[in-house]
């Protein structure tokens, strides 16, 4: 095992509703830096997970009428949720902590004792302005224009008994750590810190941990009806995933401290203040490092569910491919600054860059390959002079390369790249090989050219495998490049390896897409969700004015009352039955195969005693799409679909019109 060792975390996130792009965005970034360094040979541990206590999640389980835990459960690991999320986004972290995890709980309560029992943990008496959306307790003078300086949300008054932390003893050293050492970056970020929070008027403020006004916490186990604030619970997590003050894990002496914690600008400061002064306090290390990266925003706008433009990074992958929205975020943004994410910009990305620069070299190459030497390069050839320009500049480029994303300039690491494939572009059209093709003396000079195009992708497509790992896989077996050659021990352009250019051409890596088309499509998913922010609460019809219900209907249940996101978290999708059949030895039971348009399902619903195959193949009817898979009989269903209640006590499915597309939305 590699004595390089080397720890990369993300936030970890809230399980309040749905994850956006902006939280696939860091994730992405830390999943690229994460695969870098194992492509280097380090030794990496990548954390990520869920922060799952407070009281914005308590609120928002009551709501739902369930208890949290049933609530963040349903988030993190249910469908769509965020385990499936970075399944999709093919994020390779190598442990995800649930803040309800037992050890950490454990953990936590171990932690505070010993904070409380060495005096940086006292109990006073907290009076201040609280934003319950940001779990934040703000003095008057922090406020922004009245309002919570992270989100400008109304801050409400509160007043409660409470555990402080002595962050103020700790003053001194963060103040050095920020101003000494590139403990915090982009440098920018330091005197923000200093100046707002630390040599701020009154200093460094003690900081409240512990609450009482809700119980979805981990209880102080010393004094009952306190429990931790979520972010003294949270920010251990970067611990006791190692197995910090627990037993479960043993890694601690391996991987602490972190290389880096990978986090949004708006936590910096509980990253860069308080985490260090909760370390110290406990005498442990420091974390090398803090990257508080810029925000996303939509068309000039924040994100926010309420507006109705929280960008869902499921419609766009689904849709564009994964490695397609991996690159987009990394290539457009830089990551330390703010970005404005826009549907036209991700598809002219993905048209210019991906379709016409990579895509096009690839397909060039390997369709010339295949007419001139039905795809072997492997013998043969005659270097010219010229040839050492594209090696000087793979050369150049790697190495420039290397000091940008070590420095999380993904952007600018990407860019060099592309200097790479766009100069190789360049070579096909200087060197133009449908020209030497013509002169059979020509042949060992054509076959260079294209080995020298080979090798340029090659070196490419290792750079871009943190980024996009599917498409470097693609690029490699369409070279035709043996294990050896696809990793970064092998990233120097080299055209004298043996055994390489067996090439096979296929259709484009990334088709050309339609602009308007798709950005009609997805305007129409935007505006979708603005009128539904924007509905109001419907209200409930008026006595008088309400139709007498026909008497064979049923009392209605009165199911607790759900908010517009709940019904949203239900997936119903048109979806077109191509085959069913009854299943054997049932005969309730049909197993019916649907299309979904992005893939096929079976689903088995109970039907047959008022169905047959005939009456439902070639309907479009409405799916439960994201509904847990269940077996009914042993037969695995993943899916429901929607059928009123007859009077008979039959079942009358609901179909939808033949012109519906099969995986439209349906709300
Ligand atoms: O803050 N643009 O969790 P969270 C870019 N649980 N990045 C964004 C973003 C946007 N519009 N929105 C969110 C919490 N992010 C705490 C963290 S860590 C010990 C506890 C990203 O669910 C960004 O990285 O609110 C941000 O810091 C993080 O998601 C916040 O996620």
């Amino acid at each position: 095992m590699s004595d390089k060792k080397y720890y990369v975390t993300t936030p970890i996130y809230y399980p309040s509703s749905n994850l956006h792009i902006g939280h696939t965005y860091c994730t992405v970034a830390t999943d690229a830096i994460a695969r870098y360094k194992r492509m280097q040979g380090y030794d990496v541990m990548f954390l990520t997970g869920t922060d799952e206590h407070g009281q914005k999640i308590e609120n928002n389980a009551k709501a739902a009428g369930v208890t949290p835990k049933e609530f963040v459960d349903r988030i993190v690991e249910g469908p769509r949720g965020v385990k499936d999320l970075w399944k999709l986004m093919n994020i390779s972290y190598d442990r995800f902590i649930r803040t309800t995890d037992d050890y950490h709980v454990a953990a936590i309560q171990k932690i505070f004792k010993e904070m409380y029992d060495k005096g940086d943990i006292y109990k006073g008496k907290y009076t201040g302005k609280y934003c319950v959306p940001c779990e934040s307790f703000w003095t008057e003078s922090q406020l922004v224009d009245g309002k919570c300086p992270d989100c400008g949300r109304e801050v409400i008054d509160a007043e409660e008994e409470a555990y402080f932390f002595r962050a103020s003893k700790y003053a001194d050293r963060v103040r050095d750590l920020l101003l000494n050492t590139d403990f915090l970056e982009p440098r920018i970020r330091v005197n923000e810190m200093i100046n707002n929070f630390i040599d701020c008027e009154g200093g460094l403020q003690d900081l409240c941990v512990s609450r009482t006004s809700f119980k979805w916490g981990v209880p102080v186990d010393f004094d009952p009806g306190h429990v931790v604030y979520v972010w003294l619970d949270a920010l251990f997590n970067y611990t006791t995933a190692l197995g910090y003050m627990n037993d479960k894990y043993n890694d601690m002496e391996k991987f602490w401290p972190a290389d880096v914690h990978i986090v949004g600008k708006e936590i910096v400061r509980f990253h860069s203040i308080y985490w260090p002064a909760f370390l110290m306090s406990m005498g442990a290390p420091l974390p090398k490092k803090v990257y508080g990266h810029g925000w996303l925003n939509f068309n000039g706008e924040k994100m926010s569910k309420s507006r109705g433009n929280v960008v869902d990074p499921y419609i766009l992958a689904e849709k564009f491919g994964v490695d397609s929205l991996r690159f987009f975020l990394l290539r457009t943004f830089p990551f330390g600054s703010d970005g404005n994410f826009t549907n036209e910009l991700l598809i002219q990305t993905i048209n210019t860059d991906l379709a016409n620069d990579l895509g096009n070299l690839v397909s060039r190459t390997t369709a010339m390959s295949d007419r001139y030497f039905s795809g072997d390069l492997a013998q043969g050839g005659e270097l010219t002079e010229a040839d050492g320009e594209l090696k000087a500049l793979a050369e150049e480029v790697t190495a420039n390369y290397e000091r940008q994303i070590d420095a999380f300039q993904f952007s600018n690491a990407l860019g060099e790249v592309w200097r790479l494939i766009s100069r190789a572009n360049k070579y096909i059209d200087e060197n133009s090989p449908w020209v030497l093709a013509k002169d059979e003396a020509k042949r060992p000079r054509l076959l260079s050219v294209l080995k020298n195009l080979c090798e340029a992708i090659r070196v490419a497509a290792i750079l871009v495998s943190p980024v996009m790992p599917d498409t470097a896989d693609a690029i490699f077996e369409r070279l035709g490049v043996p294990a050896g050659g696809r990793v970064w021990d092998a990233v120097a352009f080299d055209l004298e390896t043996e055994g390489f250019w067996k090439t096979t051409s296929g259709a484009p890596l990334f088709p050309r897409i339609d602009v308007e088309k798709e950005l009609a499509s997805l305007d129409a998913i935007l505006e979708a969700e603005k009128a539904k922010a924007a509905a109001p609460a419907k209200e409930a019809p008026k006595a008088e004015s309400k139709k007498p219900e026909p008497a064979e209907v049923a009392e209605p249940e009165h199911l607790p009352q759900i908010t517009i996101d709940d019904f949203m978290s239900v997936e119903l999708r048109a979806a077109k039955v191509y085959e069913c059949e009854p299943v054997p030895k049932s005969d309730k039971l049909l197993r019916i195969q649907v299309d979904l348009g992005y893939e096929k399902r079976q689903i088995v619903s109970g039907i047959r005693a008022w169905y047959s195959p005939e009456d439902l193949i070639g309907k479009t009817i409405v799916v439960v799409a994201n509904l847990k898979p269940a077996k009914l009989r042993g037969v695995e269903s993943n899916g429901m679909l929607l059928a009123a209640d007859t009077p008979e006590g039959g079942a009358s499915v609901i179909f939808l019109p033949d012109d519906v597309p099969a995986g439209q939305r349906i709300h």
